[in-house]
């Protein structure tokens, strides 16, 4: 039954896009992403939309879609895989279900802080990533790479330890190496999608949950009563975005290469909004009442050994290259 509805869906989807790919002389490209206008992805995105349409003359429109209005970065994978959204911005955490070779960044400390993972993500072992995915059977073209910067717990009473994490309930992204992490950490992992943690958090379904400073701000999260921030930043996750084959394999192969060009630039624009919304996100929280708490990230770090040990094993040359990038 399950996979009777996918099949229609497909299609139905398929159909869709070849009618908005052939109907008109313009073509509208459906992007998406969970945070809402003003966002740094959101911005970096739309900006590359509107460089891919002044350079091919008006022939494609970007529209985007922000603010979860077609799903949860689950979904919104999926919906890109089967062509119906056209391109993506989303997190790495949720498509290491789907593309398991992407979970080497995954993983819990695997980058000793963001100028390592932008130095890595920059280089050729970020290409090697984006090109796995593009390879893989997920019918996704991996165009380029964005900021998420670290995540931290928050919680509604103060973390300054895993043992502190203990019997709370943390929200974390669907996929088991992050529900391992937190369990790892003492914590109990809870997998759920972006869009639910608001009230999730309210209702006390959860006691915390985990992200960077400007999703914490502007998904309303330290209006629940969260407003403990440990800075564990346990996880430096890159972000990306990607293009539905179906929707890349109707592009000339000029307009491929134009579209990842644009995605490079994307990455670099997006970098330098995302350290502004960092810092001005930072002090409106601050500014709201939540308090950032420094804690000693080497018990987080020793905690979560096993997981790096469990999900690094088949990577453990890639795992070395890594730490071998200054
Ligand atoms: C944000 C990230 C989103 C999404 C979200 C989450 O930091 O930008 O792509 O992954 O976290 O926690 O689901």
């Amino acid at each position: 039954m399950i996979v009777r509805r996918t099949l229609v869906a497909a299609t139905l989807a398929a159909a869709t896009l070849s009618v908005s790919m052939h109907a008109s002389a313009q073509t509208v490209l459906k992007a998406a992403d969970v945070h809402p206008p003003g966002y740094p992805t959101v911005v970096a995105t739309e900006n590359m939309g509107k460089k891919f349409e002044a350079a091919t003359n008006g022939k494609y429109k970007m529209q985007m879609f922000p603010s979860s209005v077609l799903g949860d970065e689950k979904t919104m994978i999926e919906q890109t895989q089967i062509g119906a959204i056209h391109i993506l911005r989303t997190s790495l955490g949720p498509l290491g279900s789907v593309v398991p070779d992407v979970n080497v960044f995954n993983m819990p400390f695997v980058f000793r802080n963001e100028a390592h993972m932008r130095a890595v993500i920059d280089g050729p072992i970020g290409q090697e990533i984006l090109d796995k995915i593009s390879a893989s059977p997920a019918r996704l073209v991996a165009l380029a790479w964005q900021d998420g910067g670290s995540r931290s717990v928050y919680t509604k009473k103060p973390v300054r330890s895993p043992a502190d994490l203990k019997g709370q309930k943390i929200r974390m992204m669907g996929n088991p190496l992050f529900i391992d992490t937190m369990n790892a950490l003492g914590g109990n992992g809870i997998a759920m999608g972006y869009p639910e943690v608001y009230s999730a958090l309210q209702t006390g379904v959860i006691d915390g949950a985990e992200n960077n400073p400007p999703s914490m701000f502007t998904a309303n999260h330290y209006t629940t009563g969260a407003k403990y921030y440990a800075q564990t930043n346990h996880l430096i996750i890159p972000e990306l975005v990607v293009m539905s084959k179906v929707a890349y394999d109707k592009l000339t192969p000029a307009e491929q290469t134009l579209i990842k060009k644009l995605g490079r630039e994307a990455q670099m624009e997006q970098r330098v909004l995302w350290d502004k919304s960092v810092a001005d996100y930072s002090a409106k929280l601050k500014a709201a009442g939540v308090e950032f708490i420094e804690v000693d990230q080497k018990p987080f770090f020793d905690a979560t050994a096993p997981v790096r040990a469990k999900y690094g094993a088949p990577y453990a040359d890639l795992m070395a290259r890594i730490a071998a990038v200054k």
